[in-house]
């Protein structure tokens, strides 16, 4: 039977790398896009320019938080895969749009398996939740597994896991073939630009280029298990290959503190940072000028931090033979080198504005 996958999110970092890797598959990709007042669709030039994918590739309009859309995209494309990755995916601008969130990384959820099972599709199409490591939150035991708990500490990740019980209820329910991806965080050249790696990378490449600015960031004490989104995409796909419906961890099992991410970044571009002063007084100068590098502020701290991630990925490498290849130091490199390359062709969107976000 030919592979028909419905991307949600197809715009997104991971949406973009797991159409490109369903292509490769020889799938029929059909990704829901949303509307925007400004062009969204950058991340996906690299496959529309690929004449391998002319009449495999399409995009509809659509919306987590429209019901009819949904329904109405799912009955047309009949897909025997949906990857829902789209979400309001910023943990700090989940405490400032919380009800949004809500509805649509929640409810949103419910939307498409109720489609699934609505048009009687439960035993043709298989179904992909993007759950996430911010389910574990309050750090309850370490590495977090698939049977820690979970103790979600922002708007999103109550969210989020209203939406991972829901894919599991239709699951045991209703039979619907529903697996979770619990992923942590994962990032490249792609990452949104508000997202903390990013924000660094593109920080530390407008500086390495002589422009004249202050990375500026909020707790840097928070650790994170970083991989590469592409090793993650074929994670997920993996997951609904699986011969049975179920809940993976996807992780490097290293953590690592956001200042070492910075350490990291600056080295990749031959900058030493020595760092002098405590919280919010914390500072970041160039080991060789003294010039400020980073600085602190209070503002972009959270409401509630989630403090320490480092997962377990045993379950996936054992039943899905799936593992992260790529070291932070090599994520934090590509990052920054592709920054860099953006910036000399012209293509690195930024202005002083925006390095503050
Ligand atoms: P991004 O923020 O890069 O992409 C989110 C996507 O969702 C975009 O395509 C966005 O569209 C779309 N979207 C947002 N709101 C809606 C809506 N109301 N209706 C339709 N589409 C919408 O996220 P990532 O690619 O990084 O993450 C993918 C998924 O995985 C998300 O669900 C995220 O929460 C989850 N996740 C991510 C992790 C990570 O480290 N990256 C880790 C664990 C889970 P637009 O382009 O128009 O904004
Ligand atoms: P996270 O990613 O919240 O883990 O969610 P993010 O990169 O936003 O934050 C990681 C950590 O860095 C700290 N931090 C900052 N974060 C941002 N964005 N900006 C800053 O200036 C800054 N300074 C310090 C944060 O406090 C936090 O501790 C990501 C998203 O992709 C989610 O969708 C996904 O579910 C999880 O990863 C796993």
């Amino acid at each position: 039977m030919s592979k028909i996958a419905l991307i949600t999110g197809v715009t997104g970092q991971d949406g973009a790398y797991l159409a490109e890797l369903l292509l490769e598959q020889g799938y029929t990709v059909h990704g829901m896009r949303r509307r925007a007042s400004h062009y969204n669709e950058f991340r996906l030039e690299q496959i529309r320019n690929n004449p391998k994918n002319a009449g495999k590739f399409f995009l509809h309009y659509g919306d987590l938080t429209d019901s009819m859309s949904i329904f109405r995209l799912v009955e047309a494309i009949r897909p025997t895969e949906i990857y829902n990755l789209a979400a309001q995916s910023h943990v700090s601008v989940s405490f400032e749009t919380p009800e949004y969130t809500a509805n649509a990384d929640g409810v949103g959820t419910t939307r498409f398996l109720e489609a699934i099972r609505l048009l009687g599709l439960i035993d043709t199409c298989r179904f992909y939740q993007a759950s996430t490591s911010e389910l574990y939150g309050l750090v309850q035991e370490v590495p977090q597994s698939e049977t820690t708990p979970f103790y979600p500490r922002s708007p999103y990740a109550v969210a989020k896991l209203y939406a991972y019980w829901i894919t599991v209820n239709y699951r045991e329910g209703y039979n619907l073939f529903g697996s979770n991806g619990i992923l942590f965080n994962h990032e490249s050249p792609n990452r949104g630009e508000i997202f903390v790696t990013r924000k660094i990378t593109r920080a530390v490449a407008l500086i390495a280029e002589g422009e004249d600015i202050i990375l500026t960031l909020g707790n840097m004490d928070s650790q994170r298990d970083w991989g590469h989104a592409r090793d993650y995409v074929d994670g997920m796909h993996r997951i609904l290959q699986h011969d049975q419906a179920d809940d993976f961890v996807l992780a490097t099992g290293e953590t690592h503190t956001i200042r070492h991410f910075v350490n990291l970044s600056f080295d990749a571009a031959g900058i030493t940072v020595r760092w002098e002063g405590e919280g919010v007084n914390e500072r970041g100068y160039c080991a060789k000028s003294g010039k400020l590098l980073v600085q602190v502020s209070a503002d972009l701290f959270r409401p509630a931090e989630v403090e320490l991630l480092i997962g377990n990925p045993a379950k996936a490498k054992a039943l899905l033979g799936w593992e992260a290849t790529v070291k932070i130091h090599e994520l934090a490199s590509e990052m920054v080198n592709e920054d860099r390359r953006r910036y000399k062709d012209g293509t690195l969107f930024w202005n002083k504005q925006s390095v503050l976000w």
